[in-house]
């Protein structure tokens, strides 16, 4: 039995789940009218029926009435599970907001097209944000006449190609960011800014009554990404007296936006019952991601928070209703996913999936209707980092996977460690790790996880930095020590990744060439002095140690109210030094590496022309052809780095050749392998090297990062 009707309150004795349940009756006093008065047959729904989809923002799992929260009374929220169905386990694809927003809108994995971390706010990149091959749900809607507005936190990329009347809405009302002030809020009605006086829970739920009353006679898909309970935590006076209750004032002023945030639920379906649409209507509720690390928050009886693969990061509140097609009053225990929407969206729609891609979800009506028998399911998580092995700041590779009860995962506090097995029904809390008494489970836990691993590309680009000392100078004898210099090559520029050059791994490089030459070069030959100045300021320095040639430098930092000690350089007569720091990902009041490369002339940029074969079987290598700009300096090497893990590791092949075309080779792989590999320069051997944090540094120039797979043995 795969769905169970909610026992009744009094056999109920833990006093939170008590609580909950009590007020499941009450709401259904608003809302029962339509649920119990029509027994709509399947047949009668399909296309036409409206959809809504209500996201909430790090909303923890225990802080909504359904799941027992003790405080915060959510009534409408809970009526959705009251008058539908509620998922206990009902997960969401990524423990944070972007890349878990990206697999909800898809339907697919984020980790197949890259979408792994937040993306940088940064509205002039074109490519930081969700793919533009992907197809979101409103496009996948068009072709049955839906109309379709998004109305909330958009966060799937800045530039304008990533907005959401860009990507197949109709209609769009919010912010595109992470966050928004909640008073005073500025955001955007389509693509005009409005400054929004109400406050911004309130005002997201009126454009969502609007939306409805609008397009009430027309099939609908309205997206509410609230941003609530997301930080800021702001509320006003009237949500914070709905919670007299709560003594702790972070609580309380947390519970006031979740109060609001319940409000909003309820408006919803007031106008979807005024509209007499209540029965037409397939209405999603879940959170984005857990709830942060917070004393205020509460995801109990999960371990874990916000940016963890425990179930604290991963599993959310989770309801659908769907009155008339589906039971009212029902629990249903096995996994359901974000990444369902689509799937269930576009059956209950009549839409056919796109056949050109995979999707992950099912279509759940079915079993949550108790109609079929739930199939065993197997779900996976990753949040992939580079760990000690990558530049400073670099984050750990954290992954889960769950098939059926049994959960295997590496928690942000474990890596390194072994992966613990957990069996959920029994231990919902993660308690008690099985892993060294059921080691055949582990196995084939760690043999999906692998598998599914293989099907998915690199990460597009890594984590924002937090390395906030740009401008970053040269200052040295060369241009009198002038912290402030803005020209060239003194000036290092910063190679915003992911670019087409310099960034193999998503890194941002910061980067400047500086040639040497008695008469018309940028300085000239013999002993330099200088140091690395950041933000025009003395309180930003790094110097005091000899600059290694064709290697990197690690330089302390230093901070003060003038000019601190300086690197000594050595450079020769018409020669060029290229300069090349790979960008911490943490603020930074440390040592920092600089790498110099010295060429006889302007190094080269590379870049891939070919690779044979384009699908290689088992066995079989790959040749990949290479072009240079212009013939290459004696100096420089030309290498392919691949990696069957993500540059975790890698292997360096020096490409050979001549003039400007080179070619090296990938060795044979087994069945089923992913390898991604680009084409670097440098001037010193990499080839002993396999650690990310040693060979970016050493970097000269890069390609854009490729992949092949390795095919099925069998193939047809
Ligand atoms: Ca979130």
């Amino acid at each position: 039995m795969k769905t169970t009707t909610l026992p009744s309150p009094d056999s109920i004795s833990c006093a939170p789940c008590r609580l909950a349940l009590l007020l499941i009756p009450l709401v259904l006093g608003c809302f029962a009218l339509s649920a119990t008065a029509q027994a709509v047959s399947p047949s009668s729904h399909g296309s036409g029926t409206n959809i809504v989809v209500i996201l909430a923002d790090d909303l923890g799992y225990g802080d909504v009435g359904f799941n027992g929260c003790p405080d915060i009374p959510t009534p409408n929220i809970d009526s959705l599970a009251a008058n539908g169905v509620l998922c206990t386990n009902g997960y969401v694809t990524h423990p944070f907001c972007s890349p878990s927003r990206a697999g909800l809108i898809t339907g697919r994995y984020q980790q197949r097209f890259g979408h792994e971390n937040q993306p940088t706010e940064d509205a002039s990149n074109p490519r930081l944000g969700l793919p533009m091959e992907e197809l979101l749900l409103p496009q996948i809607l068009k072709p049955a006449s839906y109309v379709c507005g998004a109305i909330g936190k958009w966060h799937l990329g800045a530039a304008l190609n990533f907005h959401p009347i860009q990507r197949g809405f109709d209609e769009f009302f919010g912010f595109i960011d992470a966050q928004s002030d909640y008073f005073n809020a500025h955001l955007l009605r389509d693509e005009t800014p409005v400054i929004e006086t109400e406050y911004l829970t309130d005002a997201f739920s009126r454009e969502a009554e609007s939306f409805i009353n609008r397009h009430a006679t027309e099939p609908f898909f309205l997206y509410l990404p609230y941003s609530a309970p997301h930080a800021p935590y702001e509320a006003p006076q009237k949500y914070l007296d709905r919670v007299p209750n709560i003594t702790d004032p972070d609580r309380r002023l947390y519970a006031a936006m979740v109060v609001a945030l319940d409000d909003g639920v309820g408006r919803v379906l007031q106008a979807l019952q005024a509209q007499n649409l209540l029965d037409k209507t397939l209405i999603f509720f879940l959170s984005d991601n857990g709830a942060p690390e917070r004393a205020f928050t509460r995801n109990y009886p999960l371990r874990g928070y916000k940016f963890d693969t425990l179930e604290g990061g991963i599993r959310v509140p989770f309801a659908v209703q769907w009155i008339g097609r589906l039971p009212a009053q029902v629990a249903y225990d096995e996994p359901v996913s974000s990444l369902d929407i689509v799937t269930t969206v576009a059956a209950a729609a009549g839409v056919p999936l796109p056949a050109d891609r995979v999707y992950d979800g099912l279509n759940v009506i079915p079993y949550l209707a108790g109609e079929q028998v739930s199939p065993k399911r197997t779900l996976f998580w990753r949040w992939f980092g580079f760990g000690p092995d990558g530049p400073s700041g670099s984050v750990d590779t954290i992954w889960a996977v769950r098939s059926g009860s049994l959960k295997l995962v590496t928690e942000r506090a474990a890596v390194g460690q072994p992966p613990a097995l957990y069996n959920l029904p029994n231990d919902i809390s993660e308690n008690e790790n099985l892993a060294a008494t059921r080691p055949g489970d582990v196995d084939s836990l760690t043999q999906l996880y692998a598998q599914w691993n293989s099907g998915t590309v690199p990460r597009l680009w890594q984590m924002r930095t937090d390395f906030q000392a740009e401008p970053l100078v040269l200052a040295g004898d060369w241009n009198g020590f002038n912290r402030d210099d803005s020209t060239l090559p003194w000036a290092v520029t910063r190679i915003t990744a992911p670019g087409v050059n310099g960034t193999p791994d998503g890194f941002n490089w910061l980067t400047s060439t500086v040639h040497v030459a008695m008469m018309g070069g940028d300085t000239t030959p013999g002993m330099h002095s200088f140091a690395v100045i950041g933000r025009g300021s003395y309180l930003n320095q790094w110097g005091g140690v000899t600059i290694n040639i064709d290697n990197s430098t690690s330089m302390p930092f230093f901070s003060g109210n003038s000019l601190g000690p300086t690197n000594t350089i050595s450079l020769e007569d018409g020669f060029y030094y290229s300069f090349r720091i790979v960008e911490p990902l943490l603020p930074l009041r440390a040592s920092l590496v600089l790498a110099v490369m010295k060429t006889s002339a302007p190094p080269v940029s590379v870049s891939r022309s070919g690779q044979t074969p384009a699908t290689p079987a088992p066995n079989e290598p790959v040749v990949v052809s290479i072009l240079t700009s212009q013939p290459k300096a004696v100096e420089e090497r030309i290498y392919l780095r691949w990696s069957t893990d993500f540059f975790i590791s890698s292997h360096l092949v020096e490409a050979v050749g001549s003039g400007m075309t080179y070619s090296a080779a990938i060795p044979a792989q087994p069945a089923r392998t992913l390898v991604v590999y680009s084409i670097v320069t440098s001037t010193t051997d990499l080839s002993p090297f396999v650690t990310s944090g040693t060979i970016d540094s050493l970097i000269l120039a890069t390609s854009d990062i490729f992949e092949t797979h390795w095919r099925n043995r069998h193939r047809n």
